[in-house]
Parts: structure tokens; C-alpha cells; sequence
């Protein structure tokens, strides 16, 4: 493609100017065509500098979602290195469990702009507003039925670390896995079964962050924040997405070839509300208890009255000084 020639010369030439001759005899084509793919460029969000006589110099590239700069972001061997950007989808899991269907292979990535139906558990809506994250990768590990729940336990400790890594801010896990901060749910994750649970199994595994989007896009009763309001400032979602990728892949080779161990302390290390009172919701049962860990097959554990009870589904709300019960 012309736009990633051109993206390619200028970005082989970083901080100098590259002259619109040497990129037309490069990539050999008019002058006037190297002049449209930049206008086009620019209205994409690149910002890309133009002197006479110098000729152009590309000096940012866009926060938004965008194939070029994500790919050159990408890190890893496996994961998200056959991705897919829409503009708009109704769920990028609804569409990456039709991929699967079609034989789409480990690893490979959906990312939506915006969703119009995104979806959390029991077929709940997740808003799904531009300048959020929206991913879901297509995995096939090497690992059993029994291993699904681990897995999205691995995703949460994953997203942790590459939000710290994106933009240094640490995010807690309340089990099983949303990712909050002082109260406010800031990314959701979704992992569902796709297809039969035969020798190969498929997990649809969906990642929702709240990154560039301003409070008042969700309901005022929604206890949802997002990065933009917490750092106020606007995060690049390519160099988010390529961290998430980078670390999921990490954590599930760790747990391939070690077992759920390890991500077991990562994760209790994350961990919101561990020593705290929690309530845990169970059909119109309710718990009442504190949170004093998780289980090797990543069960919520509570003490209540003196013994201990493991959950393996379940609702949870858990207690902090600053903020109540959340
Ligand atoms: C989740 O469900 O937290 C999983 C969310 C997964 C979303 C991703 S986005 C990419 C992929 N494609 C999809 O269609 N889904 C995945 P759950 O624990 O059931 O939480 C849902 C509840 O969170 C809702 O009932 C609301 O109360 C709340 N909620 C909805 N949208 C939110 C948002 N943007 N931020 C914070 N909370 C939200």
C-alpha cells in the first residue's frame, strides 16, 4: 500500500526531513500523489511536517488506532500479529467468534474503534465508545477445559502490567477480573468457549479499556473511570494495544510451562480488597466474609465465620476505607 511506503521512507529517516523527489523516485510515484497520501496522513492524525525545498518529516504518530503504528509497536511472536481495525463493529468477540468459526488461528486480533453492542458477562452492555480499547484475540492454547477461568485470571494480571507500562499507572483486580481504581471499574475482560471444548480449544478472549474517554460519556450512575480522567491526559492506543498483546502472550507461556502458580502470586499481588470484608453474590444468595485469597483453579476464597469457602462464579463486592463497598 502507497501510505505505508510513504510512512516507511519517512519513518526510516527519523527527525530529518526526506525530500519529495527521493520519496517519489523510491517509491516511484508523482510528486503530486506523494502529496495527497501525506494530506490524507495528516487528517488520520499523523502529524507530518512539510518544507520547500527540505521536503517532509514526520514528527508524530496518531494516539488512535491506526494499522501502521500499531504494527510497528507489535512485539510479540504470536499474538495480534494477524490483527483487524474497524471503525465500528457491534462486538469485536461476536466477530473474532465467527472468525474462529472460519478457521481464524491462535492469535489473531480484533480491535474495534467503537462498539454499538459491546457486551459483558450474562449478556450484559458494555459501553463502548470511541477513544476506548476494544480487542479481542483469538486463542488456541495448549491447555484443558478446566484451564478457561485460569486464563482470564492471566488476562487481568496481563492488562495490568501493560497499563503500568503504557503509561505508569498500577490498576487493582477485583476478582474475577475487573480492573479498578479508587472504586471505579476501569477495564472489563471477557473470555468465552467458541466451537466444541474438543482436542483444540478455542478461547474468545475480549479486553475492554476505558483509555481516551471522558467521564461524561457513561452514566452518571455507572461506577466506570477511565485512564484519560485518571492521568488527564490522552494515551496511545497502539502502544496500549502492542503492551496488552506483549504481556498476555508472556503469561501464557509462563502458565503452558510452569502451571497457574506463579500467575496465582501475580495476580493476589494485584489483588483489590485481600484481607478486606467482601459480600459475594451467588443467584439471591449473598456471602458476607473476608477475602482471604484464591484457590490453584483461581477460586475466590472468604472466611466466613471461621472456615474458609472457595467461589468459582459469583458477584463480588469488596470493601476499601476510601471508597466503600464497590
Ligand atoms: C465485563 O463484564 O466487565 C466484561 C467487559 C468486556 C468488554 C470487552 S470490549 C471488547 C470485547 N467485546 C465485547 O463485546 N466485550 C469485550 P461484567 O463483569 O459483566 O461487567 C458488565 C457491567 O459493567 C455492566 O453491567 C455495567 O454495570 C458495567 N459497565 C458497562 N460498560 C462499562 C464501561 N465501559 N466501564 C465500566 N463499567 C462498565
Amino acid at each position: 500500500m502507497i501510505r505505508q511506503k510513504v510512512l516507511d521512507v519517512l519513518a526510516a529517516n527519523p527527525g530529518k526531513y526526506v525530500s519529495g523527489e527521493k520519496i517519489s523516485q523510491e517509491l516511484q510515484l508523482t510528486r503530486a500523489a506523494i502529496w495527497k497520501q501525506v494530506k490524507a496522513l495528516r487528517q488520520d492524525g499523523y502529524q507530518i511536517e512539510s518544507r520547500t525545498k527540505q521536503g517532509y518529516r514526520l514528527v508524530k504518530t496518531p494516539l488512535d488506532l491506526d494499522d501502521w503504528v500499531l504494527r510497528q509497536e507489535l512485539k510479540t511472536d504470536q499474538l495480534g500479529r494477524d490483527f483487524q481495525i474497524f471503525d465500528e463493529l457491534s462486538s469485536t468477540n461476536e466477530y473474532a467468534k465467527e472468525a474462529a468459526k472460519q478457521g481464524a488461528r491462535h492469535g489473531k486480533t480484533i480491535l474495534a474503534k467503537r462498539q454499538i453492542s459491546g457486551r459483558g458477562r450474562l449478556q450484559r452492555p458494555w459501553v463502548s465508545p470511541q477513544g476506548g480499547l476494544w480487542l479481542t484475540v483469538i486463542l488456541c492454547p495448549d491447555l484443558t477445559l478446566g484451564d478457561a477461568a485460569k486464563l482470564t485470571l492471566c488476562a487481568g494480571v496481563a492488562v495490568v502490567d501493560a497499563i503500568e507500562a503504557s503509561c505508569g499507572l498500577r490498576l487493582g483486580i477485583k476478582w474475577p477480573n475487573d480492573l479498578v481504581y479508587e472504586g471505579k471499574k476501569i477495564c472489563g475482560i471477557l473470555a468465552e468457549v467458541a466451537g466444541e471444548w474438543t482436542s483444540l480449544q478455542t478461547l474468545i478472549m475480549g479486553i475492554g479499556v476505558n483509555a481516551n474517554i471522558p467521564r461524561e460519556a457513561f452514566a452518571a450512575d455507572l461506577p466506570a473511570g477511565s485512564l484519560l480522567e485518571i492521568l488527564g491526559h490522552a494515551v496511545n492506543l497502539n502502544i496500549l494495544a502492542a503492551n496488552i498483546l506483549a504481556c498476555l502472550e508472556k503469561e501464557i507461556i509462563e502458565v503452558e510451562a510452569r502451571g497457574f502458580e506463579s500467575i496465582r502470586e501475580k495476580w493476589l499481588k494485584c489483588a483489590a480488597g485481600l484481607g478486606q470484608p467482601v459480600v459475594v453474590y451467588r443467584g439471591t444468595q449473598e456471602f458476607h466474609g473476608i477475602m482471604s485469597g484464591i484457590t490453584s483453579e483461581g477460586a475466590l476464597v472468604v472466611q466466613i465465620e471461621g472456615e474458609e469457602k472457595a467461589f468459582l462464579a459469583g458477584e463480588v463486592k469488596v470493601r476499601s476505607e476510601k471508597n466503600g463497598y464497590f
